[in-house]
Parts: structure tokens; C-alpha cells; sequence
């Protein structure tokens, strides 16, 4: 029986001593002691299966995972100067004997030199010469291999260790005359990529080209149906001594992701990392390609790759430049205006060069510069001190990607410098000058102090139009402006709008809320209780929207999961997180990306070839372009009711439309895929008076194939902010002008979302909850006429594209205080989900 046992209740405890006669009898006291040992067996067994488990078991797997763990085979590449050798064009040919024995002495030399340091010596395996050039230079890499159980020592073997070795023995009398006549003047050596160790003649994809006038081509092996996992290629390209070498890559695709797979350009014919011309991986469309240009006559092309994704790879042309046309920059610019380019622009510039203009205008007057493109990025550089390549102007370097430097000069002299240093070089710049007079430098307009020149109506707006806020400093407000305390001046509408305006706070600083009231987006007071009751009680929603409720807790403001659950976390779908149980906020996100890498030139407002690959053109009849649309799916895609609900019934009936999807250019339709329509679904409520409820939907006949210039936009929930102030794009090819021509070439423009209130007021209360407004108060950048039906999008921080609005009407177009009005998706979200199942 039990020794000890529970109440009933489960309250009380009772104990029970055994009697006397209960005792354990003598004779059962040796089934006690067997009992023991097997107990005791028993314990030592699970102590010794411990010990197996905790000790043994785990050095095992350390064994395991030192398998899996791979030896380290640190690369050293450069190359030296060679004294006492004549230059023999033989050299040139791997396969000559005069190449063989040249290399074979230097390689067992450069061995020879390693054994100066201990360490280096004992890892050592061997080193390559993979090319000579005129001067006398050799090309070559030294390889190390560090087993698994000494990785610790990687860090040691540093550049500096090894020039440090190599610069010691080349020094020492004995060495320098080890080799036949021929001793080693210079040596450089830079930590390079192991997967770059590659021999010139005993393998496969290791290529010497010679460069001519004509242009030649080499393509990455499987072009363009795809390229093998693990491709490691070298293209060595020369040419005569008095050319440099141009190549451009006309189509470029390959992985993404750089550290798996990239095509690197050097100023050498070694891998040697300081003389990196460039090293680039990803797409480029044909209006962008990668065009470099050695400095000297020789160049080497690099291609790793080790993913298994197929991509086409790459096609390159490559051709011989005279020196002279390449080093042909700089001189004196004396008209009174005028542009001048980096050296070979848009062409990478050439490494290593140095250029100085001279723009001297007529005494008296001054000199004014603006870079319409000015891209001069290097990895590992701190843009404040340019200390590799920079554009130097009174005093101050310049480098980077700037996109509004315009600076004015001192006197009537401006002098431009620009260097590039051996490595790493860009598209460099695009720039015009004029001289202007200091007295009246800009007539009839506003001189910003970056000496640009801006409509008198854009002074004094809130908006920084200058680039550097001169047109919005010492500002006298008007009457229906607020004035900020940092001096700017906003219109009075957007006080106490919850928007940081004046961007110090002050325009929100004083809001007539009590201190117990909670402020609606639209400045209507209300008690802070109405925050977070799963109520809308503010007009605009401001009341719910940040709420961070129960999960199970679903206010207008929640991302609604497939499975009902509620997500309250703003802008939840495609953003790389999956916040439903289910994973549907990140299941249909195959939108809103751009296969292309793209050129930003900056002002321009041409749109390039893949820059808006949702984008479509909507043809009626025998009129051409007439309205646009957005790729929501291979099936459907979204335009605008107004397009179709006219004074004619013709433009409802889908065989009167033909659709261009991927186009660019209105006189290249051709280019683009073109698809008929099966189906317009007009909004039912669409109202022809006030142009509510905008919206259609349109289904074609065949689906698109998309491609890098074809892509889906994403589709933002009906719970997706785009706050006000956020910049977004509309693009199309509406008119350039109110009441002008429909643009040739599609047209893209940066818009900012405007606050409700604001929306209201300047549209005297014609906006409802279906619309929102987009653009500036200020005019001058609108959609208009022909781009109705088109897409109003916003790049989000998850890295895509979603669209916020239809293009629907608005008063003119670029009117001052008269912003483009667009039909708001978010709000009109369900309904095309009901009709079109996306
Ligand atoms: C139109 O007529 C139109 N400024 C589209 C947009 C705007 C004005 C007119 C906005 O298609």
C-alpha cells in the first residue's frame, strides 16, 4: 500500500507507518539485493550511453562538420616588370617555347621567393605566368592551400605579407640574377578571387583575342540558350601599341546575384583586383549596355558563374581605338555656352586619366554648370573625400551618382578637372555651361544659389525646387501660407494635417486638439478613446490605421489573410515577410519587379526600354494610341472606365481596341506584343458626371508572355497606405502639354501623393473616396490628355512596384493648385478580385 497517499479532497495528507508484521521478511532481503545490482546496471548504462551521447557523439559530428568544411586556397595575382629580357612577339604565344621557358623560370623563381617567409612557404603550391606584354611585363598568380584543420590562418595570409615577401627578394643581389639575364624590377600582388586561377594553356575557356579597327565578337559559352553552372573563362584581348580597346557587351543576362556569378573587367591581363575596370552581373536591356575601354593595349575578361539558374549569358564586341582619340579630353571652352563629356561618354571612361577644362567666358560675366548625368561610383568609396576618381571644381571634389549638381563659378574663368585612377571606372558625365551675367543672371526668372534658373512661381511654394532650398528660404509667406520655423513657407491647408510639411514639425506642432482628443489626418478632434476600437470613427481612418491589435482583431486597416486571419501591420502583402499563418500576404507576388538594370539619366523624362514593363498602350479603331492601361496578369489588365463609357457605344465593343504590351515607342509597335480584347468590364457605378468609380477591366484574347520588357504591376490590399508626400510615378504617352501633341516615346514623371483635405479643397470637394490626388500644387508635372487609363505606381521598401491609382481626370493639366486626380485602387480593390479573380 502506499506509504504516503492524498485526501479524497485532495486537501489533507495522511501518513501511514507500517506495523511491525508488515516488515520485510529475511528470506526476501536477497531478492532486495538483486534488485540493486539491476538497478545499479541499469544506472551506469544510461550514465555510460550520456557520456557516448555528450562526448563521443559530439566530437563525431565535429569531425563531420570539419568534412564539410573545405580547405582555403588564398589567390595572389599581379604582375612585374621584367629587366635584362628583350620583348619578343613570340612571347605572346603560350604555345611558343620562348612563352614556356620565360614562364617556367619565373614561376619556379617566384617560389623561390616565398621561402623568405615561413608561413608563406609551407602553404605554398605554386604560381602561374599567364601572359607577357610589351615593357617587358609578366602576368601571373600565386596559389596557397590552407587544410581544414588550419583555417585560422586565412587572415594571415594578407597582400601586404605576400608584397612584402616578394618585394624583399627582389631586392637580395642573389635573386635578382637567379633568372638568365632577366631580373625582376617590379612586382605588384593583390588578394583576387580563387575561382580566377586559371592556366593559359592547359585549359578549356582561357581565349586570346586581338583587337582591329573592325569590330569583333566572343560570346560566354552556351550563348544564348544558357551557360554552365561552374563556367570559369578568360577572354585576354590585345591589341596594337599605339590602341586602346573597346568592348561592349550588347546583351547582358546572366544571375542576379554578384557573388555567384559576374562578369569582371580588367586593366591587365591578370585578374589583379586593383586594376578592376568593372565587375557587373544582372540584366541590362539594349538601351543600357556595359561598354568599357582599357586604358593601354591590353585587357582581360573574367566570367564566374556557379548557379544552376539558366540565364543566356553574355555576347561582347570588342574593337581596337587609337590611344589618342581615347585620351583626347580637356581644353579651353570659349563660347559663351556649350557641353563637354568625360572622356568617351557613355562609354565607361578609360582607367587612369586626367583631363582639365578650361571655360573662360567674356570678363564681367560668370559661369554657370549643370551635370545632366554624373556617375562616378566605386565601391568602398566615402563620397565626402573622392579619393579615386572625382570631377575637382573650385576646391571641391566630386564623385558618386549626383543627381542636381549645377554650381557657378567665381569669375569669368571655371576650370574642370578629372581624374580616374587605375581601377574601377563609370559612365562618368554629361555637362553644359553658359555664361550668364551676375548682375542679372537669370532674367525674367529665380536664381537659385546653385546658379539654376526656375519659374518666379515656384519661389516661395514649399517645395525644394532649387535642389538645395535656396528658392524656399527667406520666404514672406502669403496670406494663405503658413510660415514655418525654419523660415520655409507652406500653404495653410497643410497644418495639422499629421504630415511633416516644413519638415522641422512646426506645422504640426500646434494643433487644437485638447490634450485628451485624438486628432483625425483631416484635423477634426475626437476623444482618444475612438483610437483602436476597431471602429472607423475618423473620416480618412486615421484612427485605426497603426494599431497593433490582437492578431484575431480585424479593422478596416488589417491585412485580411486568405484564411480570415487579420494581419495589423501596414502595407503586410509582398514584403518579404510572411505575417499570415497561411503565407498568403507573400503568396501571389510575382509583380511590380523590372527584369532590367536601368540607366538613370538624370532630368530626363523619357522612359527607358523596361523601366515600366506593366505599362500599356490601348489603340481605338483607326485613332492609334488612346488611352493607357497596367499588366495585372497574363489575361487582364486595368485602364479607366472613361475610356470606354463614351458619347459612342463603339468604344465598348472589344474588337474596336488592340492592345500594345512592352512598347515604347508609338511608331515601334511592331516591337511590341500586341493582343485583342475579349472583354470590357466597366465599373457599374462609374458615373460619366463626376467620374466616380473610374475603373475597368479589361480581358484579352491571348495571354502575354511576359518577358523583361512584359511584367505584371502588383495590386496593393484594400488596407495599403500610401501616405501622403510619398513619391510615386505615372507614366504614358498622353499629351506634353495641355491641349498638345501625344508624346512619340513613353513618358515618365515623379508625382507625390497630396494629403485628402488638401485634394478636396483645391478640387472644391469633387474628389470622393474612390479618388486620390497626386502631383504638386505648384503645376508643372502632371499626367494629361492620352494618359488616362494608365497607372499611378510607388515603389515600396520590399523592393516593388505597386499601383496606387488610375489616371482619370483633373482641371487642365500642370495647372498650379490643380493636381491630377486618380481613381484609388485600394478602394476599389474588392471589386476587381470579384470580376477578374486577382
Ligand atoms: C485626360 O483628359 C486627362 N491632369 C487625364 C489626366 C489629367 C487631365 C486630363 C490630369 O485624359
Amino acid at each position: 500500500m502506499n506509504a504516503a497517499r492524498y485526501g479524497q479532497n485532495g486537501n489533507e495528507e495522511r501518513v501511514d507507518f507500517l506495523k511491525n508484521k508488515e516488515k520485510v521478511p529475511a528470506k526476501k532481503k536477497t531478492g532486495i539485493l538483486i534488485g540493486i545490482v539491476v538497478v545499479l546496471f541499469i544506472l551506469t548504462s544510461v550514465a555510460a550511453f550520456l557520456i557516448w551521447f555528450f562526448v563521443f557523439k559530439d566530437s563525431n559530428s565535429k569531425a563531420t562538420l570539419s568534412k564539410n568544411r573545405i580547405p582555403a586556397e588564398p589567390l595572389f595575382s599581379g604582375h612585374m616588370k621584367l629587366m635584362g629580357a628583350t620583348y619578343d612577339q613570340k612571347l605572346e604565344d603560350t604555345d611558343s617555347q620562348e612563352f614556356k621557358d620565360l614562364a617556367a623560370k619565373l614561376e619556379t623563381d617566384l617560389g623561390e621567393y616565398y621561402k623568405i617567409d615561413p608561413l608563406l612557404s609551407k602553404y605554398y603550391t605554386k604560381s602561374i605566368v599567364t601572359a607577357f606584354s610589351e615593357g617587358v611585363n609578366a602576368y601571373y598568380w600565386s596559389q596557397f592551400y590552407i587544410p581544414v584543420g588550419e583555417l585560422e590562418l586565412v587572415p594571415e595570409f594578407s597582400e601586404e605579407r605576400v608584397l612584402n615577401a616578394l618585394e624583399k627578394s627582389i631586392q637580395e643581389p642573389d635573386s635578382r640574377m637567379s633568372l638568365n639575364n632577366v631580373k625582376i624590377r617590379k612586382i605588384t600582388a593583390s588578394l583576387t578571387d580563387p575561382r580566377m586561377a586559371r592556366s593559359p594553356q592547359a585549359e578549356d575557356c582561357f581565349l586570346h583575342l586581338e583587337a582591329a579597327e573592325e569590330v569583333q565578337k566572343f560570346s560566354s559559352v552556351g550563348y544564348p540558350k544558357g551557360y554552365p553552372s561552374g563556367s570559369r573563362c578568360q577572354w585576354q584581348i590585345r591589341a596594337s601599341e599605339e590602341n586602346a580597346i573597346s568592348v561592349s557587351f550588347p546583351s547582358f543576362d546572366i544571375e542576379d546575384d554578384c557573388s555567384n556569378d559576374f562578369v569582371a573587367v580588367f586593366d591587365s591581363l591578370s585578374p589583379d583586383q586593383s586594376q578592376t575596370i568593372t565587375k557587373q552581373c544582372g540584366q541590362r536591356p539594349p538601351s543600357n549596355p556595359l561598354m568599357v575601354m582599357s586604358s593601354g593595349n591590353i585587357l582581360l575578361i573574367s566570367f564566374i558563374a556557379d548557379t544552376n539558374v539558366q540565364k543566356p549569358g553574355f555576347q561582347a564586341e570588342y574593337k581596337a581605338i587609337p590611344k589618342t582619340e581615347v585620351e583626347k579630353c580637356g581644353g579651353v571652352l570659349s563660347k559663351s555656352s556649350g557641353n563637354f563629356t568625360s572622356p568617351l561618354h557613355p562609354i565607361f571612361y578609360p582607367p587612369a586619366i586626367d583631363c582639365k577644362w578650361s571655360i573662360q567666358v567674356s570678363s564681367g560675366l560668370k559661369v554657370r554648370i549643370k551635370f545632366s548625368m554624373f556617375r562616378m561610383k566605386e565601391p568602398g568609396v566615402d563620397i565626402r573625400r573622392c579619393h579615386k576618381d572625382y570631377v575637382e571644381i573650385m576646391n571641391t571634389k566630386y564623385c558618386g551618382e549626383l543627381s542636381n549638381l549645377a554650381l557657378t563659378s567665381d569669375s569669368n574663368v571655371l576650370e574642370v578637372v578629372f581624374h580616374s585612377d587605375e581601377s574601377f571606372t563609370d559612365k562618368g558625365f554629361s555637362a553644359e555651361y553658359s555664361a550668364y551675367d551676375p548682375k542679372n543672371p537669370c532674367p525674367d526668372k529665380f536664381a537659385c544659389e546653385t546658379g539654376m534658373c526656375i519659374a518666379k512661381s515656384l519661389q516661395c511654394d514649399g517645395w525644394n525646387d532649387c535642389g538645395d532650398m535656396s528658392d524656399e528660404a527667406n520666404c514672406k509667406c502669403d496670406s494663405d501660407q503658413f510660415s514655418c520655423a525654419n523660415g520655409l513657407c507652406k500653404p495653410k491647408l497643410w497644418v495639422c494635417d499629421r504630415v511633416n510639411d516644413c519638415g522641422d514639425g512646426s506645422d504640426e506642432k500646434q494643433c487644437s486638439c485638447d490634450p485628451n482628443e485624438w486628432r483625425c489626418g483631416n484635423g477634426v478632434c475626437l476623444p482618444q478613446d475612438v483610437v483602436c476600437n476597431n471602429r472607423k470613427d475618423c473620416e480618412d481612418g486615421s484612427d485605426e490605421a497603426s494599431c497593433k491589435a490582437s492578431p484575431d482583431l480585424c479593422s478596416d486597416f488589417s491585412f485580411k489573410c486568405a484564411s480570415g486571419e487579420c494581419v495589423n501591420k501596414v502595407n503586410a502583402e509582398c514584403d518579404r515577410v510572411s505575417d499570415c499563418a497561411d503565407k498568403s500576404d507573400e503568396a501571389i507576388c510575382d509583380c511590380g519587379t523590372r527584369p532590367y538594370k536601368l540607366n538613370r539619366i538624370v532630368g530626363g523624362q523619357n522612359a527607358e526600354l523596361g523601366e515600366w514593363p506593366w505599362q500599356v498602350s490601348l489603340h481605338f479603331m483607326t485613332a492609334g494610341h488612346v488611352c493607357g492601361a497596367s499588366i495585372l496578369s497574363d489575361r487582364w489588365l486595368l485602364s479607366a472606365s472613361h475610356c470606354f463609357v463614351t458619347h459612342s457605344s463603339d468604344n465598348l465593343i472589344p474588337s474596336n481596341w488592340i492592345t500594345y504590351s512592352g512598347l515604347q515607342y508609338q511608331y515601334k509597335i511592331s516591337d511590341a506584343q500586341q493582343r485583342k480584347l475579349k472583354k470590357i468590364i466597366t465599373h457599374p457605378l462609374y458615373s460619366q458626371m463626376t467620374y466616380d468609380y473610374d475603373i475597368a477591366l479589361l480581358e484579352l484574347s491571348e495571354p502575354l508572355v511576359f518577358s523583361n520588357t512584359i511584367q505584371p504591376i502588383c495590386l496593393p490590399s484594400s488596407s495599403h497606405v500610401f501616405p501622403a508626400g510619398m513619391s510615386c510615378w505615372v507614366t504614358g504617352w498622353g499629351a506634353l502639354r495641355e491641349a498638345g501633341q501625344l508624346a512619340m516615346t513613353l513618358q515618365k514623371a515623379s508625382v507625390k501623393i497630396i494629403n485628402d483635405t488638401v485634394c478636396n479643397t483645391v478640387t472644391e470637394n469633387q474628389v470622393t473616396s474612390r479618388m486620390l490626388c497626386s502631383g504638386f500644387l505648384a503645376g508643372g508635372v502632371d499626367a494629361c490628355q492620352g494618359d488616362s487609363g494608365g497607372p499611378l505606381v510607388c515603389f515600396e521598401e520590399s523592393g516593388k512596384w505597386f499601383q496606387a491609382g488610375i489616371v482619370s481626370w483633373g482641371e487642365g493639366c500642370a495647372r498650379r493648385n490643380k493636381p491630377g486626380v486618380y481613381s484609388r485602387i485600394t478602394k476599389l480593390r474588392d471589386w476587381i478580385k470579384q470580376e477578374a479573380g486577382i
